[in-house]
């Protein structure tokens, strides 16, 4: 601790309270939630484990399969060798029925009503949380609570999960995101780890590079080729050096490895519109395709705005002619609705006013105007209160495994973009 620092001081000027919380085992955890013979069994989540399925990959394994070398996104085919099924163990005497696991399904709709529940609680207990997948949030406690007293809050808060839900998190304090996202990693399943400020780079020091934020396995070797192989050395390389080789990115790596992060939590944003659009390639002119896509783009555009639980009062199209001229119709409905049907009608119907002889290189549909408060609901039948609440926040892009997206509507060989 800095030696300035009176216990129980809370956080100085500009500096913060973060925690990173990352459940354990996520998926098994859930699986072992609805089914609690599970508990304390080698537990593989994936796809392609059944009788005549070949491909597949490991989301998760409980950490009872993980001692066997499962991890996640391994070919389940790799898995099934290190830790057979139990159904083939009991069936093959070549198998060891006590050295074989269970196996079961990925079912995406059971882990997000689990994640809402653990949710819940991280809201009850933070000013600010950043969701960043479906089992990891940044919560920022600054006022809330001070340094001699978070890991208390922290204690309570896993106590209060796994009470409440029924699934253990880990939980990493620090002063800085990054810190908080290595810090809960530390000391998995059920971990607890406060980097306080005056410890971030003691903490960092010792660490393979590969746990700074921002190194990928790829940056690493090349960082090993250069005798760079802690986040201590990383810390202390030259930044000249980092800059020839990595550019503005290898000295961002070095600010993270010696814990220089300014990064504030900040919740995620709402979308101020939701599009979907593909490039054509063959058939340019030719309207039936083109209004076959334009529903196949409304379909897929609407079903991410019910999935976001997003009204809109706004529908319109995109359409891309040669050279690259982007050609952008809209038109706006008297109150905000949630209408699959509408928003193909509208496109097609947009499509169809100047469209129909055009040769076309990309086509795209996008509803605006959204609106996420359900009290809007409760105007929708009446039409009677066009209001519209703002919403400025742009959806944030970049982070991996965002919570809930589904994958998007096969279109042929097309690629489904947002525009
Ligand atoms: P993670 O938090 O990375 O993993 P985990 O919760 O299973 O295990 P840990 O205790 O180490 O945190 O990911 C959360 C969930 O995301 C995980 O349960 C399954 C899913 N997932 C995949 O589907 N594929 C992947 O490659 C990874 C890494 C995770
Ligand atoms: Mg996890």
């Amino acid at each position: 601790m800095d030696a300035q620092r009176l216990p129980g001081a809370p956080a100085r000027d500009g500096e913060r309270i973060v925690a990173h919380v990352d459940m354990d085992c996520f998926y098994a955890a859930c699986e072992r939630l609805r089914e609690p013979a599970l508990d304390g069994e080698p537990l593989v989540v994936g796809m392609g484990f059944e009788p005549g399925e070949t491909i597949g990959a490991v989301a998760t394994a409980s950490y009872e399969a993980r001692e066997y070398g499962v991890e996640s996104a391994m070919a389940i085919s790799e898995a099934l060798e290190k830790l057979p099924r139990k159904l083939d163990a009991v069936e093959d005497p070549a198998l060891d029925v006590e050295e074989a696991g269970f196996y079961r399904p990925v079912d995406m709709a059971y882990y997000q009503s689990i994640s809402e529940e653990v949710r819940t609680i991280l809201h009850d207990n933070a000013d600010v949380v950043r969701e960043v997948s479906i089992d990891e949030a940044y919560l920022d406690v600054t006022d809330r609570v001070t340094w001699a007293d978070v890991a208390d809050w922290a204690r309570e808060l896993k106590a209060t999960i796994a009470s409440t839900v029924g699934v253990d998190a880990s939980v990493g304090v620090a002063p800085t995101m990054s810190a908080a996202k290595v810090a809960s990693d530390r000391d998995k399943p059920d971990g607890l780890v406060v980097v306080e400020p005056g410890e971030v780079r003691s903490f960092f020091d010792p660490l393979p590079i590969e746990d700074v934020h921002g190194v990928g396995p790829v940056t690493a070797s090349e960082l090993e080729a250069l005798d760079i192989e802690t986040a201590g050395d990383l810390a202390a390389a030259d930044p000249d050096v980092l800059d020839d080789h990595f550019g503005d990115r290898g000295l961002e790596i070095r600010r993270y490895a010696r814990g220089d992060d300014e990064r504030d939590v900040t919740p995620r944003g709402k979308p101020k519109s939701l599009s979907r659009e593909t490039a054509i390639g063959g058939q340019k002119e030719d309207s039936e395709y083109h209004r076959e896509l334009l529903s196949t783009l409304g379909e897929a555009v609407a079903n991410r705005a019910s999935r976001k639980e997003a009204f809109y009062q706004t529908i319109g199209i995109k359409v891309v002619t040669p050279p690259f001229d982007i050609n952008t119709r809209a038109h706006s409905l008297p109150g905000p609705v949630d209408d699959p049907a509408l928003v193909q009608e509208v496109a097609l119907d947009l499509y169809d006013a100047e469209f129909t002889d055009a040769t076309v290189r990309k086509i795209g549909v996008r509803v605006s105007n959204l609106s996420f408060d359900d009290a809007e609901q409760a105007n929708l039948t009446g039409w009677d209160d066009p209001s519209v609440p703002d919403v400025d926040d742009v959806e944030p892009i970049g982070e991996a495994r965002s919570t809930g997206e589904s994958p998007d509507l096969p279109l042929g060989q097309s690629r489904l973009t947002d525009f």
